[in-house]
């Protein structure tokens, strides 16, 4: 057996129960064959994909908190810091119902190579809990930030580990969180990135993670002889990422016509008011029927429960398609309706929103595929920039931050474009991203001895 098959079989039998993690392991693993393959001796002695697997420490902890009506109410938290050879552990924190031990490592894990790919000094790292602010208050969110962060601050720091937002996690999670950081530690750093622009924040980050997905987006169409001017584009989701890929994509000349969200989704065929989902999303905190209620143009479809609540969207005929919601978002039925409609390229802003079979089905009927470690590290890179701005206590302009996050993304897209033909596997994104992400992090681990 080789040592790619041996160690993962070694990752089934030892996670059986995080079907997330085992799917993010086994696209990785796969797709590095012939790196390991070129390099077999020197890696299984190191044991290096032993060491890769396996997170340098993970934390688990309860978070009770006081509701509205007084009763104690308990979550549980989560951290694990996966890999930190080549900076300090740097990943989001994810708030959502379905959160697990399976699904963050599996985001930690992505985060690895993410944040490899950025070229910036940061390793990988991801937390989160099981709490949903969905219909809490602020008073709700502010009391279950301020417990979480009085656990969690025990692990992190700005050399350390630097959380941030995602799903569930946004600015006001963020304040919230960096408050009670500098109340317990006693310290003001940089210990938190997505912080407000009166406290440390960096300009660009809200936009950062969708503005970096187009960035990456039109570079792949430039080198394809394309160009987004004129393209439709169906995007899910109608959170952070997918509002900031909207409104790009529709700068570049788009036209987005879709968005989803929980409980259902939206067909606009005259484009997306990205003025009107904002203000449904960010300051309503809304459903997306309140979207099409305001819209004439817009096509409501409620989803039950028991549906999966984006997958109406990849119906639509279009150019593009860009899943921004969550994870396995996106399955073998929707990729053949996408193949069926013409879609020439998908862009994954969420993290693993396309199953293993979807994605095999998209790069075999000739769809541009570029995973989400590759097309949505400009939130961690401009994160990483605002790591940066700390340290300096300076803050940069608009303009410098956008321009430095579409340099880094057009690297990206050369970086994993080189990597697949070195390999010979051109046009092959997953492997490039894959390989180009892990060369890195294992040269710094061989070069940093056992540990
Ligand atoms: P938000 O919480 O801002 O938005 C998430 C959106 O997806 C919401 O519209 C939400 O619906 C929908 N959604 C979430 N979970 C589900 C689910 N289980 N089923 C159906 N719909 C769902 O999160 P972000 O936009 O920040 O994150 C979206 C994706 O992008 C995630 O995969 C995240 O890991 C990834 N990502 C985020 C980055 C960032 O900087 N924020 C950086 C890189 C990746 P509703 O409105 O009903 O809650
Ligand atoms: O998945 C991700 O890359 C994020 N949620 C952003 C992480 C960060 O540290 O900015």
């Amino acid at each position: 057996m080789g040592y790619v098959d041996e160690v993962l079989a070694k990752v089934k039998e030892k996670n059986a129960s995080e079907p997330e993690f085992l799917q993010a392991a086994e696209e990785v693993l796969e797709s590095l064959r012939p790196v390991i393959d070129a390099n077999e001796a020197v890696y299984r002695k190191e044991a290096l994909l032993e060491r890769l697997v396996e997170p340098d420490r993970q934390f688990k902890f309860r978070v009770p908190w006081v509701d509205d009506k007084g009763q104690v109410q308990v979550n549980i938290g989560y951290r694990v810091q996966f890999n930190n050879s080549i900076g300090p552990y740097k990943g989001g924190l994810r708030l959502h119902p379905s959160v697990n031990i399976g699904i963050i490592k599996f985001l930690g894990f992505e985060q690895i190579f993410k944040n490899s790919l950025t070229g910036l000094p940061i390793g990988g790292g991801k937390g989160g809990s099981d709490f949903d602010p969905k219909g809490k208050s602020d008073r709700e969110v502010m009391a279950f930030c301020q417990s979480f962060m009085t656990e969690l601050c025990k692990y992190i720091g700005a050399d350390v580990d630097v959380p941030a937002g995602d799903i569930g996690t946004g600015a006001r999670e963020i304040g919230y969180m960096f408050g009670q950081y500098k109340r317990v530690r006693g310290m003001y750093e940089g210990v938190l990135t997505g912080k407000g622009l009166s406290y440390g924040g960096s300009l660009a980050r809200t936009e950062a993670t969708g503005y970096g997905l187009l960035y990456i987006t039109e570079e792949l169409m430039k080198c394809h002889g394309e160009s987004m001017e004129g393209k439709t584009v169906v995007v899910s989701g109608a959170g952070n990422v997918a509002i900031y890929a909207t409104q790009k994509a529709q700068q570049m000349g788009a036209k987005v016509v879709t968005c989803s969200d929980s409980t259902g989704w939206i067909y606009d065929p005259e484009g997306i008011d990205v003025e009107l989902l904002k203000e449904v999303k960010e300051v309503k905190r809304a459903r997306l029927s309140e979207y099409a209620a305001a819209r004439k143009s817009a096509e409501y479809h409620e989803v039950s429960a028991d549906q999966r609540s984006g997958a109406g969207v990849w119906q639509i005929k279009c150019d593009i398609a860009l899943p921004c919601a969550t994870q396995n978002e996106l399955l073998i039925e929707d990729a053949k309706q996408l193949v069926a409609n013409g879609c020439k390229a998908v862009c994954e802003g969420a993290n693993m929103p396309t199953s293993l079979e979807a994605t095999k089905y998209l790069q075999e009927n000739g769809v541009w595929f570029i995973c989400g470690k590759a097309a949505n590290a400009g939130g961690v890179a401009t994160s990483a920039l605002e790591m940066s701005q700390n340290s300096e206590r300076l803050s940069w302009t608009f303009e410098e931050v956008d321009a430095k996050l579409q340099g880094i993304m057009v690297n990206i897209y050369h970086n994993i474009d080189d990597a697949a033909k070195r390999y010979g596997m051109e046009g092959n994104y997953v492997a490039g991203a894959n390989i180009a992400g892990f060369e890195k992090v294992a040269n710094a681990m061989i070069a940093q001895g056992v540990c």
